[in-house]
């Protein structure tokens, strides 16, 4: 029996850290920003293990999680990352999970300039590369990664991120409590020019706009009064899309993505939409904390143009899944009326087979702060023969009452007492409506306060 010596075995098996990092500093006098929009210097300095600080609510440390959680496979997609920030993203993963819990680290290398960004960490336990052939985005780069996943959960993880304590387990509870639920962590900020880990507002959830813009929103206030327990997760509308974990069966069930989609962008309105309307849910789990580099641009190239490429991926998701709502997201961005998107014909399709709710459903019940645009609304008189509708002085009892008059002015320039807006279903003068006093025959008509919920109005 020889024994190999052991210099030769760690250097076949083991993984060199030092040079691995080290082939990759930065020339003396070059912009660290410049690469990455991040300031590498600062990842560099810092050690692949940093302790960062534990930014959980106090309660969520005395939660207890089940035993038997499932494992999971996580899902990385990367270009051109820096090879620090990667590095971490992965030994925080490795340092701050219980190691039944990982199944496996799946780096999709999106075609990546130096194949060995990727290539050298599979010498790292559980560390598996699957690099693309040529560009395909952050899209087809996930949908391939969790093609060869073999765990039945799928973590989707961004590649500048750092995960904090017990990261995994409360996400992996509500999603083993019901499959249906796909679950966000809260993001902190790890900052893009110190790399100081700062806690982020436990109070925010996904919103957007009718351009599809996503942006952090405080809860609502009423959902906000009536949480009782900071540890309970957070209905959200949309997912912020960098990182969440998904049963794979329901993933596959629900379509994976739109794989017609490029580079990055509007893939998370996709799947938010999807998920909710095909009968699942969204939720963000607070004792789940999460670092990402948050950065101001893409260091990356669009084939196609960044501008072009997120009206690609929104119009697609509004063709879809918008309905008759898509005309507010054609109003909010002009730009993408009459650009190019591909056929949704299978995704259409996709949709109609799982038999999916309406949009109408999805603003309703999970997203009614998003508001309707106004119609620009035209002012006109109310006419019956020679009278016009007007409003009255106020009357004794402080009411101001309306009747019929004699026009004055002309019909384009009518005076302000018989000038009136219809916006359905009120009828207004400045900010007062037309309203019943009560609703019996002879009742009079006041003019008040517009409130859409009054009825008498
Ligand atoms: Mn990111």
């Amino acid at each position: 029996m020889t024994r190999a010596p052991q210099g030769e075995k760690n250097s076949r098996r083991g993984f060199d850290e030092k040079a691995y990092l080290s082939s990759k500093v930065l020339k003396a006098g070059e912009d660290p920003y410049r690469q990455h929009a991040f300031n590498q210097l600062e990842s560099d300095k810092l050690s692949s293990d940093r302790p960062i600080r534990d930014t959980r609510h106090y309660r969520c440390t005395s939660v207890r999680y089940d035993t038997d959680l499932p494992a999971t496979s996580l899902i990385i997609t990367f270009h051109n990352e820096a090879r620090s920030t990667l590095l971490r993203t992965v030994k925080s993963v490795l340092n701050r999970t219980p190691p039944s819990l990982i199944q496996e680290i799946i780096l999709v290398d999106d075609f990546s300039s130096d194949p060995e960004d990727c290539q050298l960490l599979t010498k790292i336990p559980k560390v598996k590369c699957l690099r693309n052939t040529r560009r395909e985005g952050l899209i087809r780069s996930r949908v391939r990664g969790a093609e060869v996943a073999t765990a039945d959960v799928l973590t989707f993880l961004d590649s500048h991120c750092e995960v904090n304590s017990e990261w995994l387990q409360p996400m992996l509870q509500r999603v083993k409590e019901d499959y249906t639920r796909v679950v966000s962590p809260i993001i902190d900020v790890i900052s893009l020019d110190n790399f100081a880990y700062l806690a982020a507002s436990a109070d925010l959830r996904g919103g957007f706009d009718w351009s599809l813009h996503f942006k952090w929103e405080q809860i609502p206030i009423e959902q906000k009064m009536s949480r009782t327990d900071p540890t309970q997760s957070i209905r959200t509308p949309v997912i912020a899309g960098g990182i969440f974990v998904i049963d794979k069966s329901w993933f596959n069930h629900l379509g994976k993505y739109d794989t017609q989609m490029d580079i990055w962008g509007g893939e998370n309105f996709e799947l938010s939409f999807r998920v909710w309307m095909c009968g699942g849910s969204l939720e963000i789990v607070p004792c789940s904390r999460v670092g990402h580099v948050f950065r101001k641009r893409h260091p990356y190239d669009f084939p196609e143009g960044n501008a072009l490429t997120y009206i690609k991926n929104t119009k697609r998701t509004a063709e879809v899944w918008m309905d008759e709502y898509k005309q507010y997201y054609y109003e909010a961005r002009p730009s993408a009326i009459g650009k190019s998107f591909g056929s949704v014909a299978d995704r259409v399709e996709q949709r109609r087979k799982l038999n999916c709710k309406s949009f109408q459903w999805y603003l309703e019940n999970v997203y009614p702060e998003l508001k309707i645009p106004e119609k620009e609304l035209i002012p006109g008189v109310i006419k019956q023969g020679g009278n016009c509708l007007e409003s009255r002085a106020q009357d004794t009892t402080g009411n101001t009452l309306a009747g019929m008059g004699n026009c004055k002015g002309t019909v384009n320039n009518p005076p302000v007492t018989q000038e009136w807006v219809f916006s359905d279903p009120l009828i207004r003068q400045q900010d007062k409506c037309l309203s019943i006093t009560s609703f019996s025959t002879g009742s009079q008509i006041t003019l008040e306060a517009c409130n859409q919920k009054d009825g008498r109005q």
